[in-house]
């Protein structure tokens, strides 16, 4: 089917108690590893290109891929404008046939925050396309950060409240504790759940995770068994996961463990058949890994059988 706006499929999520994944791509393998995976799985799901994915591919490029793929199913499928920073990339994005954009001005003063985004709002709404913003920092919290720190960090619950009121935004993406790559914890995996909470108690849209990546053990095993060198990754465990899902998260970025799986699939391959030198042979068996990864991850929200 057509491409659905992102506020289609959240909505449904928030009133359901589950979460949609929101995967990045930024070629054709990616794409179709996420879209089979949402059809096998009877799951909606969210295809996001960052603004360094369009960098790499072409907007149009990435625009045609996500329509050829979306049409080809009977699942809903959104194409996601991830952590984008100006106006200008969000109109272009607007304009080529994004059904969902993230403005990201979560490092700005809160008031210039609500401004950009109100303003994004007010011409993404009228084209039916639906808007994410973000409140804090993302970074991991260390066990012994003070009180201050960590107000000063995360996600300030009353001022989302007022954000919400102010800008109209469709979703938010509140700091909590995470960050995005494949090293997001020293210790043990923390989450604010009590700021969570209040979050999705004053506002009561749908919630987005951002820097979600589970960095499961056998990926990193994989990469490292056939001549790759990553140590000390550490991601979200399955279970803290789950809990902010059953707190209110309703949409969950994934990219680092496609990443993961994508790199140790082919350094498998490569190191295994010394003869081979087909792309297809060397991208088929990365796009069925990850196609497995993301399956793994749709069970873990519970958006299967959703669609
Ligand atoms: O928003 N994201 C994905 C970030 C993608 C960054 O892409 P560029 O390198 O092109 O800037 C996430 O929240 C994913 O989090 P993860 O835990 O998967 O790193
Ligand atoms: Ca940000
Ligand atoms: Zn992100």
């Amino acid at each position: 089917m057509s491409l659905v706006p992102g506020k289609v499929v959240l909505d449904a999520a928030n009133k359901g108690g589950y979460a949609i994944g929101a995967f990045n791509f930024n070629n054709m393998e990616i794409l179709q590893a996420i879209i089979d995976a949402a059809e096998e799985e009877k799951s909606p799901v969210i295809i996001a290109a960052s603004e360094g994915a369009i960098k790499y591919a072409g907007l149009e490029m990435l625009v045609g891929l996500a329509e050829t793929a979306a049409e080809k199913v009977g699942v809903p499928v959104a194409l996601h404008l991830d952590h984008g920073t100006h106006y200008d990339i969000i109109l272009r994005c607007l304009r080529a046939g994004f059904t969902s954009v993230m403005i990201d001005a979560s490092s700005r003063p809160f008031d210039e925050n609500v401004k950009l985004t109100k303003q994004i709002v007010d011409i993404a709404h009228p084209m039916g396309v639906s808007v994410e913003a973000e409140l804090g920092r993302l970074m991991g919290i260390e066990d012994n950060i003070s009180v201050a720190e960590r107000d000063a960090v995360l996600v300030d619950p009353d001022q989302a409240e007022k954000f919400v009121e102010l800008t109209g935004v469709d979703s938010l993406a509140p700091a909590i504790g995470t960050s995005h790559g494949a090293f997001k914890f020293k210790g043990e995996a923390k989450l604010d759940f009590d700021r969570l909470k209040k979050v999705k108690e004053k506002t009561g849209i749908p919630l987005v995770l951002h820097g979600a990546s589970g960095v499961p053990r056998h990926l990193l095993d994989t990469i490292n068994r056939f001549g790759g060198d990553i140590k000390g990754a550490k991601g979200l465990p399955a279970e803290t996961l789950q809990k902010a899902i059953a707190y209110g998260i309703n949409k969950v970025n994934t990219d680092t463990d496609l990443r993961l799986a994508f790199t140790g699939a082919i350094r498998e391959v490569l190191a295994e058949k010394k003869e081979v030198f087909d792309p297809r042979k060397i991208l088929g068996p990365a796009r069925e890994k990850m196609k497995e990864v993301i399956k793994e991850r749709m069970r873990l929200f519970g958006s299967v059988n959703k669609a």
